[in-house]
């Protein structure tokens, strides 16, 4: 082991000796540095450096080629996601040169916008494209005003602080004018909008009580709808893999039996799997009955803490009668009464009951249970639960929404994080043209409603207590996300997309994003450009350097580079780059938080040697637990809710009238529904579209040689039960047929005991890929979002509800469309004739 490694993990200060001999827990290929990594004769930290969400890495470039990827030396628990970098950048999928569709450039902004997806595109030089996305912006400030024009909430572009490329196109276009934004996002919308009231923050983005003290004091742990082992693969910053640490000292303690570990999940997960921990199946989406049974035990057995009641939370009197069933409803949440509904047996709910009292229990939420229509209650019935047990703030105890996520529950270094290319117009600047008459209609949207403005525009939605007025947009731009994989309901979003006029796309791959653009701009990757990054979320270990591995392939350009030539149209490139280039801001930023942190006296060297070395690691920072300052000390760390304290029952929310979010957590029987809920005699199968184990959200799909790893017959594979898949007469391997009436896709079966009867997966991010343009055309790759349903979670959050879907599945017969997901566009001249590759 050299020096430096072993330094670093002396720093880290948090890895057992079994953990440090233990093979890493995902590992490929180990990520080991050259003087022990087997087959590797070169010494990979002469390597280029880079940093992306699946974690950083070291990269071999031959001249103009990147020819092998290998996980940064520290990272312990690398990705098999690296292994997609090399097809990432090499894909047949990149966006090559700037495109116009064709009958957009035949005429513009009055084209026929129901040839939109049918992938027919004009070459056109970057002066043209850049000409023609100024002047619909142009005409959008000028014929309409601001709310004509709605710029699309930025997802998960590349890592890396100055090239974060939602940045540009928000301060870029902001500088000629102003537009609709989005509020929320689709990752916790309903939770971030909930919590707040209930715990007095979002809590989705908080950091969590550090791993050191789970391991320490927890002897129960419920992984409650959450995956970890796989989830935790990816981050928001480069990804440092450090908890997956604390996942090999977990399955110890499992093993031993010193902490009892239960995944309450419908399906057996990849956590569930790797722990080999208890698996307490759940009919999808009656979470909240289960729990409200389970408190119903507490109180019938009086297992409870009143003390924790009286003491932190409000309104617990209002929820009780609720519970007995002297409210309107006159049903008591009895164990048998939610056993019904939830399909978990009366005697074990009481078991779980117990089990939770009588141990010091750490619930951790994921985020896929609010991903689903009134996502808001299994949240706030969450926290009532805590609060019943009496030990939020304990060490080892009470709630968490966050730990499956980029590390949380890693301590913190405490170390500043580099900052990011500027968002907004500068101090003092206006916009080109300088109007704010949004003429009554909303100036944010909440991002899952955007088709519902669409469709009906000018109609008034509650939304978290206000209302909001959807803007009659005529013109979106989209950089860094992937609408048409993140929105649900396809054919309901091809319908609405006609009504737009102007469509912009600004990506490095040919997304079903670009398909349905009018102007596409190709942006270069990650890896063709220099930049920074904070390594770790919430860690923040250090900071990485990303040293361009290659130039720009084709004709890409870098998203700065692509708003600098837009902000030239109207005179404003100087003050858009405030006069630096690529490398005099990545130093900027850089030596900006080494400033910062010089306050902290946390040291860093200066740019030059930084940048030749490739990181900078910060101490390990101190074990925290989370709301134990607020246990302690609650009028002093009063919570940031109305009375400061937990609130079981929030008047706020109560006097919204909604009602389909009331004052305090209810089950609510949902739209579709199955194991014998609504439309489950027609549609049977529920249809989970998590997030993928090899891919993040529909980036890595157009990497060839990754995909190759799962896809069945060159399709997304859907994940299904033995019996489920014998009913229909299915074997693993073939190729089925996905539907309910809003859609169809094509899929590979993929027959798994994970999966019981009743329950499918698709994961999310699977490329659209339409037989053609017309609404209702069969999917040919498996979109899961072909079939899904657009409806916000409620009044209160108008979150996605994508976890709400029923479906049926067949054996396909016949002969196959080819898979049209992939590959770009076909290259058309003006006139429309085909243009032959050279
Ligand atoms: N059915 C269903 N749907 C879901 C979900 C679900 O669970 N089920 N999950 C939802 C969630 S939580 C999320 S976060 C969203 C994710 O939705 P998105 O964030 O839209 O998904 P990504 O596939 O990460 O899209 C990022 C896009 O940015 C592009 N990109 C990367 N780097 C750059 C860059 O430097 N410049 C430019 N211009 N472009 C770049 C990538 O090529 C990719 O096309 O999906 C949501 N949709
Ligand atoms: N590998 C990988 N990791 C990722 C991402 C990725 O794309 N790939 N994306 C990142 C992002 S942007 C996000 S938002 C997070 C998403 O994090 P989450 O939303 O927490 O993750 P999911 O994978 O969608 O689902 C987690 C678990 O919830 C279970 N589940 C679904 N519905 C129910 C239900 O009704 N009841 C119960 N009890 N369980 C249910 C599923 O079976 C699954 O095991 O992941 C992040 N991590
Ligand atoms: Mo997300």
């Amino acid at each position: 082991m050299n020096y430096s490694r072993r330094g670093f993990l002396k720093a880290m200060g948090v890895m057992s000796g079994t953990a440090l001999l233990a093979p890493g827990l995902l590992t490929a290929r180990p990520a080991f540095a050259a003087d022990e990594a087997p087959g590797v004769s070169e010494d990979i930290t002469t390597w280029r450096i880079s940093g992306s969400h699946f974690g950083a890495i070291r990269a071999k470039v031959v001249g103009d080629r990147v020819v092998d990827v290998r996980p940064f030396e520290y990272d312990k628990y690398p990705t098999e996601m690296i292994q997609g970098i090399v097809g990432l950048i090499y894909s047949s999928s990149r966006v090559r040169y700037p495109m116009v569709r064709l009958d957009w450039y035949r005429k513009r902004h009055l084209s026929d916008t129901t040839q939109r997806g049918d992938n027919r595109f004009v070459r056109v030089s970057w002066d043209e494209a850049l000409d023609m996305f100024y002047e619909e912006l142009e005409r959008i400030q000028k014929d309409h005003g601001p709310w004509a024009l709605h710029t699309g909430g930025v997802g998960w572009r590349s890592v890396g602080q100055m090239h974060s490329c939602g940045n540009h196109m928000v301060r870029g276009v902001g500088m000629h004018g102003r537009s609709v934004g989005t509020a929320g996002d689709y990752s916790t919308g309903a939770g971030q909008v909930i919590l707040p009231y209930i715990l007095g923050s979002t809590e989705v983005y908080s950091q969590g009580t550090s791993w050191e003290v789970i391991l320490r004091e927890s002897k129960l742990i419920v992984f409650w709808a959450n995956d970890p082992i796989k989830n935790l693969q990816v981050g928001w910053n480069t990804e440092t893999h450090e908890a997956y640490a604390y996942y090999e000292q977990l399955k110890e303690k499992v093993a031993d039996k010193s902490i009892q570990v239960i995944c309450l999940d419908p399906v057996r997960s990849k956590t569930q799997n790797y722990l080999a921990a208890e698996h307490q199946y759940v009919n999808p989406m009656t979470d909240v009955p289960l729990m409200l049974a389970i408190a119903h035990t507490l109180v019938k057995e009086d297992l409870y803490d009143k003390t924790f009641l009286d003491t932190y939370t409000l309104g617990f009197d209002r929820f009780l009668p609720y519970l007995e069933g002297k409210t309107e409803d006159q049903v008591e949440k009895t164990p048998e009464w939610a056993a019904a509904i939830c399909g978990v047996p009366a005697e074990r709910i009481r078991e779980l009951a117990r089990l939770m009292a009588k141990h010091r229990t750490q619930l951790i939420f994921g985020w896929a249970v609010q991903r689903q229509q009134h996502g808001e209650q299994p949240y706030w019935m969450g926290a009532v639960l805590a609060a019943m047990l009496g030990q939020i703030g304990l060490p080892g105890g009470g709630i968490s929404y966050s730990h499956h996520y980029s590390s949380v529950g890693v301590s913190s270094s405490g170390a500043a994080m580099p900052g990011a290319y500027p968002l907004n117009v500068d101090a003092g600047r206006k916009p080109k043209h300088d109007n704010t008459d949004f003429k009554g209609y909303s100036s944010v949207v909440p991002i899952a409603r955007v088709i519902d403005a669409l469709l009906e525009p000018g109609k008034e939605i509650d939304f978290n207590g206000a209302k909001v007025k959807l803007p009659p947009y005529k013109m979106a731009i989209f950089s860094g996300c992937n609408q048409w994989h993140r929105q649900q309901q396809r054919n309901r979003m091809k319908e609405a997309w006609q009504k737009l006029e102007t469509v912009v796309a600004i990506d490095y791959n040919w997304t079903a994003t670009c398909r349905f653009a009018d102007i596409v701009l190709p942006a270069c990757t990650p890896f063709e450009r220099n930049d920074i990054d904070a390594y770790g979320s919430y860690s923040n270990r250090g900071v990485i350097a990303m040293q361009k591995l290659i130039d720009p392939l084709y004709h890409s350009r870098s998203d700065f580079d692509i708003f600098r030539g837009l902000t030239r149209r109207f005179d404003r490139d100087a003050e858009y780059t405030r006069g630096m280039d690529e490398m005099q801001w990545v130093e900027k930023l850089y030596e900006d938080c080494r400033a910062e942190n010089g306050l902290k006296d946390i040291a860093m060297p200066p740019f030059a040697e930084f940048w030749k070395k490739g990181y900078v690691l910060f101490p390990e920072g101190k074990s925290w637990v989370r709301h134990a300052d607020f246990r302690d000390d609650a009028e002093l760390n009063a919570l940031g809710t109305p009375s400061g304290f937990i609130e079981i029952f929030s008047r706020k929310i109560e006097r919204y009238g909604y009602a389909d979010c009331k004052g305090h957590p209810v089950w609510m029987e949902k739209t579709e529904r199955s194991h014998g809920g609504p439309g489950s005699d027609r549609h049977p199968l529920w249809l989970q579209s998590v997030h993928p184990d090899k891919r993040l959200h529909s980036q890595l799909c157009e990497s060839e040689p990754l995909r190759s790893t799962y896809a069945i017959q060159g399709r997304e594979p859907v994940f299904i039960g033995p019996q489920d898949a014998a009913a229909r007469g299915i074997k693993h391997g073939d190729l089925v047929r996905v539907f309910n009436d809003r859609g169809q896709l094509l899929a590979g079966a993929h027959v798994s005991d994970n999966f019981p009867t009743g329950v499918v997966r698709i994961q999310e991010g699977a490329w659209y890929g339409p037989t053609g343009p017309e609404i209702g055309a069969l999917d040919t790759y498996g979109d899961p979002n072909t079939v899904t349903l657009d409806i916000g979670s409620s009044s209160l959050a108008q979150a996605t509800s994508a976890n709400t879907c029923l479906v049926e599945i067949e054996k396909f017969i016949g002969v196959a469309p080819a898979v049209t997901a992939f590959g770009g566009p076909t290259e058309v001249d003006p006139d429309g004739r085909k243009v032959m590759a050279p």
